[in-house]
């Protein structure tokens, strides 16, 4: 009777765990550059390498070669092989079919997740040299296909140059696509290349960039092996009781 008992609050305490586990606010991802793929992952998702779209001539992802403490930094250039115009190009998402000025990556949300909810992006971002003004962002897409436009964060304009960083990030617990995300889903996301007038005379001005950072909030299911441990340390306790 007493072992029933036991075996009895022992699948309780399972079956509260299979009702999956929530963690806090966390680090996602996060690419310190050197290299494609993130330094930090979290179990919960899978970051792609960061990737460049085809209207860049320079896609740097180990520049040791700038004054920023944190080097090495990604340094991006455009190729000037095209008409790109800024702000106009920005606004009508025209990066992605014909520019292609902007490098990207995907994060693609485990099997082990019943629900994911990314809550900020941030990225170090500053301008090689004072020159020009140059514009990146945010722009975000889910499963293939943009979110809203009205959801982008566009035409930002970093205000100094290297050594110094500018701090860019856009709050995601306010953008409803990017919430309730489920096991199999890909969250793309592209910084854009833009500046100010005409973009074939800009192909000397660079943007750094590092520590592009994504965070949330994750529901997981336990994995078997941690199930077990806990089923056994149960009954282990229940027994010596
Ligand atoms: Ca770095």
């Amino acid at each position: 009777m007493m072992w029933r008992r036991h075996m009895k609050l022992a699948a309780m305490v399972v079956v509260a765990l299979i009702g999956s586990v929530a963690s806090a606010d966390v680090l996602l991802l996060d690419y310190q550059m050197s290299q494609a793929g993130p330094q930090v992952e979290h179990a919960s998702v899978e970051g792609g390498d960061l990737t460049a779209g085809n209207g860049l001539a320079q896609f740097e992802l180990n520049n040791t070669g700038t004054p920023h403490s944190s080097k090495p930094v990604l340094t991006i250039r455009p190729d000037g092989n095209n008409t790109f115009t800024g702000n106009a190009e920005l606004d009508t998402l025209s990066i992605g079919s014909e520019d292609q000025q902007y490098f990207s990556f995907t994060m693609t949300v485990g099997a082990n997740v019943t629900d994911l909810d990314l809550t900020e992006i941030s990225m170090n971002v500053a301008r090689g040299g004072a020159s020009n003004s140059r514009k990146t962002g945010f722009y975000y897409k889910l499963n293939g296909s943009f979110l809203a436009e009205s959801n982008m964060l566009k035409n930002y304009e970093p205000a100094v140059t290297s050594p110094n960083w500018n701090v860019l990030s856009d709050d995601l617990s306010t953008i409803s696509a990017y919430q309730n995300l489920v096991a199999g889903d890909v969250v793309e996301i592209l910084v854009p290349y833009a500046v100010s007038g005409a973009g074939n005379a800009h192909t000397f001005a660079s943007l750094h960039f590092d520590d592009i950072q994504v965070r949330g909030e994750a529901t997981i299911i336990p994995e078997p092996t941690s199930l077990s441990l806990v089923l056994l340390g149960t009954l282990a306790i229940a027994r010596r009781r």
